[in-house]
């Protein structure tokens, strides 16, 4: 078991497309653990392998890997930077102790860049920031700082200074230990003496360093008022108190694409970011007293970890994927505190890349999985059996966005045998069945989210879906009351049909349903034929009389009627009650009900303005307003007809920094030009 205090577990995280992925690879290349240095563009990426990824060229699911730089060993967690699969990123920020932030030197700070770092700050997370793409045209330096300066909830403390920028970038000045560097072939760079035209800039920005880094540290802050200067190791030291407290972020720069400046980066990550053990100890519940407990990351603590993902490898069947938080885990079982089950398991590996590597034993920080459990699922906390403990499980957005699923003909069971899977995997994903429509439903985190679900049972369980916007549920009611007489006689030749019946009907309060009051006084309908008009006007509502929707909330009382005593039968009375029901919808009039959605939507100050505007233009009702530290927070209720691409929209909107929750609210009168158009259509 090798010192916890030289591990390091580093989420990456940044706006989409930012580098992230190539920036894994960069580091996985310098510190030697690949041959050759893959890319995106080119599908050979160590950390997007799965076919979707390299298809869209983009980061699907969180990736692990890991390296050794200089005796630590560097546990990596390659975060996508889609909104799509934004729950992938947000677990992985949840089990990671500190990140590296990337930021595009070319576009910089955008709505999803402030999101992700709203993430870090909501974790407490350390976090390094590289500047990235230094190499391309247009890349600028001081305006990503000036702009993560002003629209980040992070500080960032300039460490490394480039030395040029794009074509011309070609190395960087640490401004802890006032040198420069020039980037050689390879990943190495050369000490060069600081650029003369640098020189002042040095200046400025090492003074600007100590004076940061001096306010996390009594002694510092008092040597540099006294002195104006500090020791490069007190830089350092202080550069680590601040950056550990979540308080400052140190800027590294560079090209991951071109291997530029990664050295550099896994050097900060090892002297400044923290190990485990740094990391406040974790709270937890013992399962059967429900007393707090905490484990301290330590290799001699109980075992305690966390398990945050469950994915389906073509090879090694369903690997659980866990974060130990304390103690080691060896032997072949462990104790799953949260379904108070013994499960015993196979081999442990560790994760790198679509490989996994097989080990002996795990500790605190370790990234670990196995293969084939049984009864551990995502979220649970697996420990010593002697000394249970149960962690929160991690947090998950609900979804957004629902499309209605079809299968091919005949293909039906083994889609939703595929689906069950799917499901299993990913906790963002939901399958309903809606009961008016009869529609099955997919929900999901947005539209690509669900394509790249449909994409991935295609390949591996070959099975194909359809995905449709889903229909709409409305429902009919009825806006007063009417007395009404069905009959329904027929005669021709042999025995006749013969049912009469009289009702009132009346609405009731929303959500009231269906109420059936018989009335008959004298037999004039014998009791066997009342329940059979009861069942035809049931009929009657589930077809619907304004637009084939169903119609609710209404009483029907049973006043009156006549019978036959020769033709008169339940099948007749059945006929009388319904078109005694349609007559009397028509007499007491309809109206469309429509389903209302309710909405949190979370934005930023900047954005509320448009956002309450477009909810407008869509029917919605903002019903209140709330605030987090960052971000304002409208609550509204909105037709449901209204939202269904909303997803896509607020991204659109907010550039991507918009997030937020829907679910089904109520239903409302639909206004009428909006009740004639559906009427209409219906009627086609
Ligand atoms: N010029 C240049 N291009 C880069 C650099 N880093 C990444 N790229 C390119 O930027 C694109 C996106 O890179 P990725 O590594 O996939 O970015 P990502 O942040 O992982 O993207 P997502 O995971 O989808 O959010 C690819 O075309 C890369 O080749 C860089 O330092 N310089
Ligand atoms: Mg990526």
């Amino acid at each position: 078991m090798q010192d916890i205090n030289m591990i390091r577990n580093v989420a990456i995280l940044g706006h989409g497309h930012c580098g992230k992925s190539t920036l894994a690879e960069a580091m996985l290349f310098t510190a030697g653990k690949i041959k050759r240095q893959g890319k995106i563009d080119e599908g050979s990426s160590t950390m997007d392998f799965d076919e979707e990824e390299i298809r869209r060229h983009l980061s699907i699911n969180t990736s692990f890997n890991n390296c050794t730089w200089n005796k630590h060993d560097i546990f990596l967690v390659d975060t996508p930077g889609d909104d799509n699969f934004l729950n992938e990123t947000y677990q992985a920020v949840q089990i990671a102790d500190s990140a590296v932030f990337v930021v595009d030197a070319v576009i910089g700070v955008k709505g999803q860049t402030i999101k992700f770092a709203n993430f870090i700050v909501e974790k407490s997370l350390p976090c390094l920031l590289f500047i990235n793409k230094m190499d391309r045209e247009r890349a600028n330096f001081i305006k990503t700082i000036d702009e993560i300066k002003s629209l980040l909830p992070i500080k960032p403390v300039i460490l490394h200074l480039p030395i040029g920028s794009e074509a011309d970038f070609k190395g960087f000045v640490d401004l802890a230990s006032a040198t420069a560097w020039l980037f050689e072939n390879g990943n190495g760079a050369k000490k060069i003496d600081i650029p003369e035209d640098l020189v002042d800039q040095v200046a400025e920005y090492r003074e600007k360093l100590m004076e940061t880094v001096a306010e996390f540290d009594d002694e510092l802050i008092e040597k540099f008022l006294e002195n104006g200067e500090l020791t490069d190791a007190e830089i350092m030291t202080g550069l680590q108190a601040g950056t550990r407290t979540g308080s400052i972020a140190p800027v590294c720069v560079g090209s991951a694409l071109l291997n530029k400046g990664i050295a550099a980066l896994l050097d900060s990550i090892n002297n400044v970011l923290p190990s485990p053990v740094m990391r406040p100890a974790l709270l937890g519940s013992h399962p059967v007293t429900g007393e707090m407990e905490e484990r301290k990351p330590l290799a001699d603590e109980h075992f305690s970890a966390m398990v945050f993902k469950t994915m389906a490898d073509p090879y090694a069947g369903r690997l659980t994927i866990f974060r130990v938080y304390s103690g080691t885990l060896s032997g072949d079982s462990f104790y799953n505190a949260s379904k108070k089950v013994n499960e015993r398991f196979g081999q442990l590996y560790l994760l790198e890349g679509k490989e996994q590597r097989a080990i002996d034993m795990v500790g605190p920080g370790m990234i670990v999985a196995v293969a084939k459990l049984k009864e551990t699922t995502t979220g649970d906390t697996i420990c010593d059996a002697g000394h249970p403990i149960i962690y929160p499980a991690p947090q998950s957005f609900e979804p957004v966005i629902s499309f209605a699923v079809h299968a091919k003909q005949g293909e039906e069971e083994k889609l939703f045998s595929a689906l069950t899977r799917i499901l299993d995997e990913d906790l963002t994903l939901r399958l309903t069945r809606d009961q008016q429509t009869a529609e099955v439903l997919l929900s999901g985190m947005g539209q690509v989210h669900l394509e790249v679900v449909g994409a991935r049972m295609k390949r591996k369980f070959g099975v194909e879906m359809e995905l449709t916007l889903p229909k709409i549920a409305y429902k009919e009611t009825i806006k007063g009351t009417a007395r009404v007489q069905g009959k329904h006689k027929k005669q021709s030749g042999g025995r006749g049909q013969f049912g009469d019946c009289t009702i009132e009907i009346m609405p009731l309060a929303h959500g009231e349903g269906f109420i059936f009051e018989d009335k008959i006084v004298g037999g004039v309908i014998p009791q066997q034929y009342r329940p059979a008009v009861e069942k035809g006007i049931q009929e009657a509502m589930e077809k619907g009389v304004l637009a084939g929707y169903p119609v609710v909330d209404l009483k029907v009382v049973l006043v009156d009627g006549s019978y036959h005593t020769v033709d008169s039968s339940e099948m007749a009375f059945k006929v009388a009650g319904s078109l005694a029901f349609k007559k009397a919808a028509q007499e007491a009039g309809l109206v469309l009900l429509e389903p209302y959605t309710k909405m949190t939507i979370r934005v930023d100050k900047e954005h509320v303005g448009d956002i309450m505007g477009d909810l407008n233009s869509r029917r919605g009702k903002v019903m209140g307003m709330d605030a987090d530290a960052t971000h304002e927070i409208i609550i509204a209720q909105v037709p449901m007809a209204e939202v269904q691409s909303y997803a896509t929209d607020l991204t659109a909107m907010t550039a991507g920094l918009g997030i937020f929750t829907v679910s089904f609210s109520h239903y409302e009168v639909a206004p009428a030009h909006i009740a004639e158009k559906i009427i209409s259509a219906n009627a086609q």
